[in-house]
């Protein structure tokens, strides 16, 4: 492995950083377009022309193939380091590219699925991936993957950019430099986008400007990291984080042929809207309506009349405001009139969220324990957060400072995470479930009212060896400890300085619990442990720590 060299006593010292390793899903767009005679085009061989010249990009260290898997073969790609970023650790990656490359106005469903298929596919082989995509349709792409990557436990960042990499003033070269360092940097499970310094959840983005760097805006909901000079500053109290215990899983299919969406505006004709309705295989509207949820309600209420006819022959209607900042409600009485006719208030939704949302919906089979019709079912889950891409009112987030009174907890008495993470390290090892909780809540509740890291930060810590709290749970005696770690949002993919999972070290020490709750939480070998276990002994030790 190559690294830096220190300044010393005159001998040259020789200092190695870990690596985690990225994939790149190359669909196209801007980022990799080169002028024709019909105008812009993407074209193929983005990690060659225009990674491997970039130092930011290449290290100029040995390129080491890497196992990827492409279209459900086994293959081995090309792979590039960056030098090591502020966070000590180099970024391995490899790409695969879509073939053709597209203008991401030309991308459908279809592309949706490549993507999150590919993503399934290659999840055990890295840590985290980049999804390189033009900005046109950027917004419904990640919003659409959102919902389609289901209990996702590693970083999914899309980006692009508004001038092509091979332009003398661009911005790819800032979007996917940072894309690459947050994927394989910080546990963030997901899906997000990444632009103009700054890391958005996915689902809440839309598409503000056709031409400046600063493109994307999340009117709804603050986002998720900045780049700053002093690195990445990541906002952990929104950070989504696994609350029960689930495996990684796709819904591949999600096809926008069943829905449309319908802008109000003054004068519409209720005709209009009523022919869309009535398109064969209509299954869902989005109708954009004004200010806080609001349409005309036309002569003798008859859109009103239309709406609640379609409501009637099953198909769902979803209320989402043509404002990009706010919600809607039934506050006024045009917009009382729609609920009453039974659309369904989208809160502040976007309308690509809204869209893929709701295709979303519809490609998924009838829960078993759903009550109600399908249709009723899929209204309900319409105006509930599924990945964090509506505010649910009741959901506001509120702390609450530790109650006045005499100290008798010695979890509260405890300052710095250093010092807690010892203590949780001493629950952990005793299996005392018991002291497990009341320190992990002392220390959220101190980053409550003390705006620090923001909430679980002692989840997130490692100690001197990399290891997480998991990692240490996962030894052992107590399988209650671990799941109770699990489902406040640790992460099972996390590596400690000896490049191993959780699940390794569970598997090694012959703790059939943990290594059974592990693997339903989604944990899974690193390409390198496999390697051990099957008995091939390929370097484990080496390379990568926990991703914190
Ligand atoms: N038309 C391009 C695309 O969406 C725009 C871009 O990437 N900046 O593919």
């Amino acid at each position: 492995m190559g690294g830096l060299t220190a300044a010393g006593n005159g001998n040259a010292e020789v200092t190695t950083y870990p690596e985690s390793r990225v994939l790149i899903i190359i669909t196209g767009g801007t980022i990799c377009m080169q002028p024709s005679a019909h105008g812009l085009v993407p074209v193929d061989g983005f990690l060659d022309n225009a990674m491997a010249p970039r130092l930011s990009f290449n290290d100029m260290s040995e390129r080491v193939p890497l196992t990827a898997v492409k279209d459900g073969v086994k293959v081995t790609i090309d792979s590039l380091r960056t030098p090591p970023s502020s966070y000590s650790r180099h970024i391995r990656y490899g790409a695969l590219e879509f073939s053709p490359l597209l203008d991401s106005s030309s991308i459908s469903s279809f592309g949706w699925t490549q993507i999150a298929t590919t993503i399934k596919a290659n999840y055990h082989l890295f840590d985290g991936f980049v999804v390189l995509h033009g900005t046109d349709s950027l917004a419904y792409s990640a919003s659409a993957l959102s919902f389609m990557l289901e209990d996702l436990g590693k970083p999914v960042i899309l980006t692009g950019s508004q001038a092509s990499i091979f332009a003398l003033q661009s911005d790819a070269v800032d979007n996917l430099l940072g894309s690459l360092i947050i994927a394989g940097t910080f546990a963030i499970p997901e899906v997000c986008l990444f632009f103009h310094h700054t890391l958005f959840r996915g689902n809440r983005t839309t598409k503000v400007s056709a031409s400046s760097f600063d493109a994307f805006a999340s009117p709804n909901c603050e986002p998720l990291a900045k780049v700053t000079s002093l690195g990445v500053d990541v906002n952990w109290s929104l950070v989504r984080r696994p609350t029960k215990i689930a495996q990684f899983r796709v819904t591949s299919y999600v096809d926008t042929a069943h829905v449309a969406c319908v802008r109000i505006f003054p004068g519409i004709k209720p005709e209009m809207v009523d022919s869309v309705l009535r398109v064969p295989e209509l299954r869902g509207l989005i109708l954009e309506t004004f200010g806080m949820g609001n349409a005309p309600e036309g002569v003798d209420g008859s859109l009103t009349k239309v709406i609640a006819a379609a409501v009637q022959r099953g198909i769902i209607i979803v209320n989402v405001s043509q404002c990009t900042n706010g919600f809607v409600s039934p506050l006024y009485a045009p917009g009382f009139a729609l609920g009453r006719a039974g659309v369904v208030f989208g809160h502040d939704l976007t309308s690509e969220a809204a869209l893929t949302k709701l295709s979303y919906l519809l490609a998924l089979p009838p829960r078993p324990d759903g009550e109600g019709s399908h249709a009723a079912e899929i209204a309900a889950r319409m105006s509930r957060s599924l990945r964090g891409e509506l505010t649910e009112l009741a959901a506001t987030p509120s702390f609450t400072h530790p109650p006045a009174g005499p100290d008798t907890s010695w979890a509260e008495r405890l300052t710095g995470a250093e010092a807690a993470f010892t203590a949780l390290g001493y629950a952990i090892a005793s299996g005392n479930l018991a002291a497990t909780i009341e320190i992990l809540e002392a220390a959220d509740r101190d980053e409550g009212s003390s705006g620090g890291e923001g909430p679980m930060v002692l989840l997130r810590h490692a100690d001197y060896m990399g290891n997480t709290a998991v990692h240490l749970a996962a030894l052992g005696p107590e399988p209650e400890v671990l799941k109770e770690l699990l489902v406040r949002g640790a992460s099972v993919h996390a590596r400690n300085r000896a490049n191993n999972t959780p699940l390794f070290l569970a598997q090694r020490a012959g703790n059939e619990g943990c290594v059974e709750l592990l693997r339903e939480a989604g944990g899974m070998l690193w390409v390198e442990e496999k390697g051990v276990e099957q008995g091939g002994g390929v370097g484990v030790g080496k390379g990568g720590e926990a991703v914190v």
